[in-house]
């Protein structure tokens, strides 16, 4: 059985780590599996938005597999920490969006997933967290840098601290995704703000994401000459002499 189902319709690019006897758990085949995936996705013709969601009705993944981490020496440890890392990258330097569809526990390494998405939408049944102070390591494809980007210093750190599980009611005040939508509704409601997505001009949203990504990775002023650099070249685009132009005609 293959983990990871992958398919797109309509500009729509669905990916779903498909391990539900292990609540989606990431074991090195399935995430190699899961980076491949993105990589070939984010690079096909026509794809114009990534979906990454969990097969089942429990989990969109819950973590590293534990008993496969378990039995790692210093090296091994070392390349299941970089592919992790490979796949959020990949996630988050994609040039369409990437939605986290949240189906069920987002834990550890399944909740960095979500993590490095540029937007999530969950279920009412979804609990995130990063658990992994309890195994005596810590948050390691991302968590610790990327969390407090999203939640802020103090919710950070209670969550990485504490390992504490966050409901969707919280993880929703929290800025952990941006909608709840019932469990039997998701992927519907997922396609639908993917559509909206897909309607629009991929090259804008290309250099939004790159601008957004550059904030937290750059200095004020290098950030500001970036955003700069990317508006003039998007501006002299005919796409964009398009857009204008029908705004304006529309008032005419
Ligand atoms: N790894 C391996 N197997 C898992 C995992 C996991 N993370 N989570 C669940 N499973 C398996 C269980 O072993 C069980 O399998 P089996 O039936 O064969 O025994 C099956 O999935 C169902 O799980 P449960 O019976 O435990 O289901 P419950 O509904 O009772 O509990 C929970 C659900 C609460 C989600 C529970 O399964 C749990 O706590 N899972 C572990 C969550 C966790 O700690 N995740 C963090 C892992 S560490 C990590 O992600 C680090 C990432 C960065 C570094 C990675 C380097 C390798």
């Amino acid at each position: 059985m293959e983990p990871v189902h992958t398919w797109t319709e309509d500009g729509l690019c669905w990916i779903e780590i498909h391990r539900p006897e292990k609540l989606n758990a990431l074991d090195r085949a399935t995430l190699a599996a899961l980076a491949r995936a993105v990589r070939e996705g984010s690079a096909r013709e026509g794809v114009r938005v990534l979906l990454l969601t969990g097969a089942g009705e429990q989990a969109f993944a819950a973590g590293a597999d534990i008993a496969e981490m378990a039995v790692q020496d210093a090296a091994g440890i070392r390349a299941l920490m970089d592919l992790g890392k490979e796949t959020t990258r990949l996630l988050e330097s994609a040039p369409q969006p990437a939605i986290a569809v949240v189906n069920g526990y987002a834990l550890g390494g399944g909740c960095e997933l979500a993590l490095a998405c540029d937007l999530v939408l969950a279920s009412d049944r979804a609990q995130f967290g990063l658990p992994e102070v309890d195994l005596g390591v810590l948050p390691g494809w991302g968590g610790t840098q990327r969390l407090e980007r999203r939640v802020g210093y103090g919710r950070a750190r209670q969550m990485v601290l504490t390992g504490r599980r966050i409901p969707a009611p919280l993880a929703l005040e929290w800025g952990l995704c941006e909608a709840l939508v019932p469990a039997e509704s998701l992927r519907d409601e997922a396609a639908k703000l993917a559509r909206e997505l897909a309607a629009k001009d991929p090259g804008a949203l290309a250099a939004a994401m790159r601008a957004l990504h550059a904030a937290s990775a750059l200095p004020l002023e290098e950030g500001l000459r970036l955003e700069t650099e990317l508006f003039v070249e998007l501006f002299q685009r005919p796409e964009r002499e398009a857009a204008v132009e029908r705004f304006l005609q529309k008032r005419r």
